[in-house]
């Protein structure tokens, strides 16, 4: 087993350790999203790891400090920010250059963020959108991570990049408590698009409420050009309270064990691609979609109804032949992938997870695709003109 294999292995049994003792005070803790439990779901963590650290107190009692954390990013408007991530919003393709250093800046922030209609959450983000932000780098690059935890978390976090060869993908090494500052460079050896997660204990909690991104690593002289990138991420949120509560809505850390999330969704909310951000273009242009599972327990069964990918470049491997004519891709937690496709006919098209029960509890995107209707790929069926021509 490689280092790197045996880091995160040391990491999920740690996980299960911490889960096991968060488990045993459940009953007393109804809503653990709450500064005695965060204190339950930490302290275990710095016994596990043998690194000592300096690291701020949580208070047993009143409000959790990511309250304070969600003021602040809050007071420009009325109620909780949106932390959805633009699905535009990546950096441009890197194309021919050769290998350099590259410096990545992470900030972890927990904000209170629109759900959906009228219900916020206590989303812990990487740089307050989800997902993360979307890294570009290409294979021979240095890349120099910082990771800083704002000063008004409640917790521990840190990253774990896929992409990485080394001791927990990085996940040790910016382990950061509140306030402070921590980092690592690595060489990007292997060409693909890898997901990024937060890894403290329990990590599969810090990814839930939003801790997790995609780097892509292209490989020697980059990608074909195509004409739009979309950056997509499904994420899974368990909350105390059912699908559609109104209100400041809580984690369950039951549903979370159980993986029963009351909601799934794309780039962090509902509506997140539809009514507030969907993606968009034009008949004949190509597009690339960088979708990516953060979970962190379902397995997405990605789909763009109306649509087949042209290609896809299958668990995100840049360096295998893609595969073609796809209808739809498996991509698990942890995993991702990458689909291109070409757009004959004007219209909108959802994106969905073909698990479909989960469009109902949030997930689902639209790409609106404007111009000229193209017959002859589709037209719809117009039942008196075609009896015309039938009968005469
Ligand atoms: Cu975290």
């Amino acid at each position: 087993m490689s280092t790197a294999n045996r880091d995160r292995l040391t990491l999920l049994i740690a996980g299960t350790l911490v889960s096991m003792a968060i488990a045993a005070w459940v009953p007393m803790v109804p809503a653990f999203n709450t500064a005695k439990s965060v204190e339950v779901s930490t302290v275990p963590v710095s016994a596990l790891t043998t690194a000592t650290r300096e690291w701020a107190p949580i208070p047993s009692t009143g409000k959790a400090p990511s309250a304070h954390t969600a003021t602040k990013l809050a007071a420009k408007g009325d109620g909780p920010v949106s932390i959805v991530r633009d699905p535009t919003d990546l950096p441009k393709s890197i194309g021919a250059r050769g290998p350099q250093r590259v410096r990545v800046d992470f900030e972890t922030i927990e904000v209170s963020g629109k759900l959906a209609d009228g219900a916020s959450y206590t989303y812990w983000t990487f740089n307050g959108k989800v997902p993360g932000p979307f890294v570009r780098v290409r294979v021979g690059d240095v890349v120099e991570v910082r990771l800083k935890n704002h000063e008004d978390s409640a917790v521990l976090h840190n990253v774990d990049f896929h992409a990485v060869t080394g001791p927990g993908g990085g996940a040790v090494a910016t382990e950061a408590p509140p306030g402070e500052s921590r980092g690592f460079e690595f060489r990007a050896t292997n060409p693909g698009l890898y997901v990024y997660h937060c890894a403290i204990p329990m990590a599969a909690q810090h990814i839930a409420n939003g801790m997790y991104g995609l780097i892509l690593v292209e490989p020697e002289g980059g990608l074909p050009k195509v004409d739009h990138e979309f950056y997509v991420m499904q994420g899974e949120i368990y909350t105390e309270q059912p699908l559609g509560t109104k209100g400041a809505l809580t984690e369950s850390f039951k549903k979370l064990m159980d993986e029963k999330p009351e909601y799934f969704v794309f780039n962090g909310a509902v509506g997140a691609l539809s009514a507030e951000r969907p993606l968009k273009a034009k008949v004949g242009e190509t597009v690339r979609i960088y979708f990516g599972v953060g979970g962190p327990n379902h397995t997405s069964s990605f789909h763009v109804i109306g649509e087949i990918f042209d290609r896809l470049y299958n668990l995100g491997t840049l360096t295998a032949p893609p595969l073609t004519n796809v209808q739809t891709a498996t991509v698990p937690p942890g995993g991702a992938a990458v689909a291109e496709f070409k757009l004959e006919v004007p219209g909108k098209y959802m994106l969905v997870d073909h698990a479909l029960s989960r469009v109902n509890r949030g997930l689902v995107g639209i790409l609106e695709v404007d111009g000229p209707a193209n017959p002859n790929i589709f037209k719809d069926y117009e039942p008196e003109k075609s009896a015309k021509s039938i009968s005469h």
